[in-house]
């Protein structure tokens, strides 16, 4: 399905992204309500594979791509949501640790988003052990991130 996203919105997708995070939010609560609806949805998206691999539903290989393919989609999103926020504002579950160690949570978004790009290279193999494998190293990385990075 977003492999025939028409070239325009792809393009204003890539201008949004690169937009200063302050052309996108008008105060810091839009910003924690946009990362956080970000990973809601991805984490909805996720589930449905989720689902797949764990055999509570049985495999279907279109949908498994498609759902790594939005997944894949939102994993560039929440970054410049996260350059908004107060450190310590105390709003929402984000560790003051992501402003004070930047370069560190940097490089887990950008984990987790190679490995969101290999879980849509699985799915398009149409192989379950594939999706199987690919899945587990998605969850580690949000993990990692999560356990690093977010209060609980
Ligand atoms: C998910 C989800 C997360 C991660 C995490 C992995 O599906 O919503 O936050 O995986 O649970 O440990």
């Amino acid at each position: 399905m977003f492999r025939s996203l028409p070239t325009a919105a792809a393009a204003a997708a890539c201008l949004a992204c690169a937009l200063p995070a302050a052309a996108q939010f008008q105060k810091p609560e839009d910003a924690i309500k946009y990362r956080e609806s970000v990973m809601f949805v991805m984490a909805n998206h996720l589930g449905r594979i989720g689902a797949m691999v764990q055999g509570r539903v049985p495999y279907d290989a279109a949908v498994a791509t498609q759902n790594a393919e939005i997944v894949a989609t939102m994993s560039h999103l929440p970054w410049p949501a996260f350059a908004e926020s107060t450190p310590g504002s105390g709003k929402g579950k984000a560790s003051s640790k992501i402003w004070s160690d930047r370069a560190k949570f940097d490089e887990a978004a950008r984990k987790m988003q190679d490995e969101v790009a290999k879980l849509v290279v699985a799915a398009r193999t149409n192989s379950l052990d594939n999706v199987k494998s690919a899945f587990g190293s998605v969850g580690q990385a949000c993990k990692g991130c999560h356990d690093n990075f977010r209060n609980q």
